[in-house]
């Protein structure tokens, strides 16, 4: 089954036994009290199936932990443009290409369907994100690697480019590797870098604080304080894995295109040709709305005056109101005569409450 996992693109598997995760259930309910999980409700419904996943199926006894690496980020590339200059956007590494779902859970599934192969009768049941399970956690458990300051599995020939997937059975799999230490050691760079200081010491994240949850799960409006720390991100970050040393200066040729895509294109987007750009990709996550949303914060944030004519049209002619409202604060941010008339003109037009009071915030301030 393991020759299996490999040939099926895996690069780690592990196993674990599978017991109550008793050490975690203070540190979890407190996470959830405070809010940190902001709107993914998900996240709170049942917690004691995440404490203990025997909850989903009592004849589960063990996990099969996987990895399955992808390209890291274009670091170089994205970096070395003058990406104010040329309003040019950037999306997480695990988010080009086809939304790894599909394949790793199809991936996931072959594995189990070896595993019943080898033990007939056997029950499995694979996730890739899809269910109730710390999948972190249990990966640690099962020795692929240590929970990281960021909060990420992190491994040392792997980095933390990879994404996990498991597998419950009721076959019984020891572990079968050395317990895996950590080694963040006295490294605090992901908690310095994170731009909006959303890691905290003892493996906190702040959910609400983070650029990933505000450009893909938040579905209504980016906190103001938040916007101009999105810097160029429109669809998840990397800043927690690209400052990692163990993911050293991993970087790949990925398609440039997708990585570094020019803003205006994008806040120009129709929901037909949204839908063929990023049909079988992860981005659809975001809906056009929230992604056409971020697109205008990272064009305010180029503070550059070639950017007023595309947010000019998108206040002008956009139907989601939450969308017209981060174009009239990017144009508060850029500032100048014309960004000045255009808001004018649509302080005149506009019905949307929440658009109204963007456009006065922006008046405001130029
Ligand atoms: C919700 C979610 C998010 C949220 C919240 C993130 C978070 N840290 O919780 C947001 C939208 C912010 C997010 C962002 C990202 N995510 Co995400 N996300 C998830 C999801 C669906 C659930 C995570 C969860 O349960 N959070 C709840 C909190 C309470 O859990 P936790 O932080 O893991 O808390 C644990 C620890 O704190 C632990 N703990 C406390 N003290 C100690 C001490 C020790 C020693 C240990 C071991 C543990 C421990 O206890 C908790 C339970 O284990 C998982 C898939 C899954 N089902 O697991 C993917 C997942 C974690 N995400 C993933 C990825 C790739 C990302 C991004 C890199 C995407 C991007 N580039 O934008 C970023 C990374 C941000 C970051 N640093 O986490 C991968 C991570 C792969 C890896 N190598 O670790 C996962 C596993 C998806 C997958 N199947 O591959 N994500």
């Amino acid at each position: 089954m393991v020759e299996a996992a490999h040939r099926q693109g895996f690069a780690l598997v592990g196993f674990a036994l599978l017991r109550r995760l008793d050490e975690r259930d203070d540190f979890y309910r407190r996470w959830l009290q405070d809010g940190r999980h902001g709107a993914m409700e998900y996240l709170a419904l049942g917690p004691e199936r995440r404490i203990d996943p025997r909850t989903l199926d009592a004849r589960f006894k063990s996990i099969v932990s996987l990895a399955y690496p992808y390209a890291p980020p274009q670091t170089a590339a994205a970096t070395s443009i003058d990406w104010r200059a040329q309003m040019r956007g950037r999306i997480a590494a695990y988010a080009l290409g086809r939304d790894y779902h599909d394949y790793v859970l199809n991936a996931a599934c072959a594995v189990a369907e070896a595993i019943a192969d080898a033990r007939p009768g056997a029950i499995t049941r694979a996730y890739v994100d899809t269910g109730p399970v710390f999948e972190r956690e249990w990966a640690a458990a099962a020795r692929l690697g240590w929970f990281g300051k960021n909060t990420m599995l992190l491994n040392r020939d792997q980095g933390s480019y990879f994404f996990l997937a498991e597998i419950f059975t009721d076959a019984e799999f020891e572990p079968s590797r050395e317990p895996y230490r950590e080694h963040c050691g006295t490294c605090r760079r992901c908690l310095d870098l994170c731009p909006t200081g959303a890691l905290a010491d003892g493996y906190v994240m702040e959910s609400r604080l983070c650029i990933s949850y505000q450009t893909i799960e938040n579905r209504g409006a980016i906190p103001v304080a938040l916007r101009p720390k999105l810097a160029n991100w429109i669809f998840g970050c990397d800043v927690c894995n690209e400052v990692c040393p163990w993911n050293g200066d991993a970087s790949s040729e990925v398609n440039s295109k997708d990585l570094i895509p020019f803003l205006p294109d994008l806040l120009a987007l129709d929901e037909g040709s949204f839908s063929r750009r990023f049909t079988g990709s992860a981005v659809k996550r975001a809906k056009r709305r929230g992604l056409l949303r971020n697109v205008a914060v990272a064009l305010g944030n180029t503070r550059n005056p070639d950017a007023v004519s595309a947010l000019a049209r998108s206040l002008d002619s956009e139907k989601e109101p939450l969308v017209r409202a981060h174009a009239a604060w990017a144009l508060g941010q850029i500032g100048g005569v014309d960004a000045r008339r255009v808001l004018e003109a649509a302080r005149a037009r506009e019905s949307d409450d929440s658009v109204l009071a963007e456009i006065r915030a922006a008046r405001k301030i130029i």
